[in-house]
């Protein structure tokens, strides 16, 4: 019989890095190039909003031409073969995760891969076109309401519920890649040991919450985190 039953694994930015996406925190990261309260805030956004559309238009260029690695691939084979549950949250706006087939995903800062439109809240794929001043909402044809549906800074991420219920039944938390600066998902280990849960960081450096987890294991996720599915897939 498997060891757990309920599995929760939380993904950050470390997991795509490997694809070639940057990070935010590492010493070349997004944030080393660009101020968070000018291009990941909603105040950043009314200032001047073109900015922050060229920003994501951008980084939605990129995904283009990005490739899921193996981490995503193993986490994907464990969704797949675990006798119990596996939810995958991500906090990443990439598609890697869905690119390797995940099916049990929320993506809890949004999808850069969508647009927003703020007159009529309605969210809407758009693939690797980018968001102008002009783009017109196709559901109620107001011009320049559209943005990228993503999380910033102050607003809530989504599906909390469904989040917070899966953590307080899980058996086993698993974060990978993330360096624990950014709550809510920063508190996530602390509600899975609440619930019990044993707790596994897989991180190439102790992150800022290391000390919350019962386990570490410090690497590359290419290499750490299909190792960690082998050993999961074997018990
Ligand atoms: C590798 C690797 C390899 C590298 N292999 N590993 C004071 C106290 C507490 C909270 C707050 C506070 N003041 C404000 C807040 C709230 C705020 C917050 O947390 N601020 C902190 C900075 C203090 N949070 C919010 O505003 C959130 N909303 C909110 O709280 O709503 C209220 C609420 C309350 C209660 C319940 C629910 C809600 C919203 C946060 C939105 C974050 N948005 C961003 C941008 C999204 C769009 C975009 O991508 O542009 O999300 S910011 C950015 O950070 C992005 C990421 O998803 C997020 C996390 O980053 P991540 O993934 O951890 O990346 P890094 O770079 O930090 O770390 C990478 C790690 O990988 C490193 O450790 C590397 O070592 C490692 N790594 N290569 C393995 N190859």
């Amino acid at each position: 019989m498997a060891q757990y039953s309920k599995i929760v694994v939380l993904t950050g930015a470390g997991l795509s890095a490997e694809s070639g996406l940057h990070t935010f925190r590492d010493k070349d990261g997004i944030w080393s190039k660009y101020d968070y309260r000018e291009v990941a805030t909603p105040e950043g956004y009314s200032r001047n909003p073109a900015l922050v559309l060229n920003f994501y238009n951008e980084r939605r260029r990129q995904n283009a031409h990005v490739k899921p690695n193996a981490a995503h691939i193993a986490l994907t084979r464990l969704e797949a073969e675990y006798p119990g549950s596996v939810l995958t949250v991500t906090q990443n706006i990439d598609p890697l995760h869905e690119m390797a087939g995940a099916k049990n995903l929320i993506h809890m800062h949004g999808e850069i891969a969508k647009a927003f439109c703020t007159a009529c809240r309605m969210r809407r794929k758009i693939g690797i076109a980018d968001i102008t001043l002009e783009t017109v909402c196709p559901a109620c044809s107001t011009a320049g309401k559209m943005r990228p549906d993503v999380v910033w800074f102050g607003e809530m991420p989504y599906e909390m519920d469904t989040i917070y219920d899966a953590l307080g039944r899980c058996d086993l938390f698993i974060s990978i890649g993330t360096s624990g600066t950014v709550y809510p998902a920063a508190g996530f280990v602390a509600e899975a040991s609440r619930s019990g849960a044993h707790t596994v960081e897989l991180n190439l450096e102790p992150s800022e919450g290391a000390s919350e987890f019962k386990e570490a294991i410090h690497g590359r996720a290419t290499e750490v985190v299909p190792a960690y599915v082998d050993r999961l897939l074997k018990t």
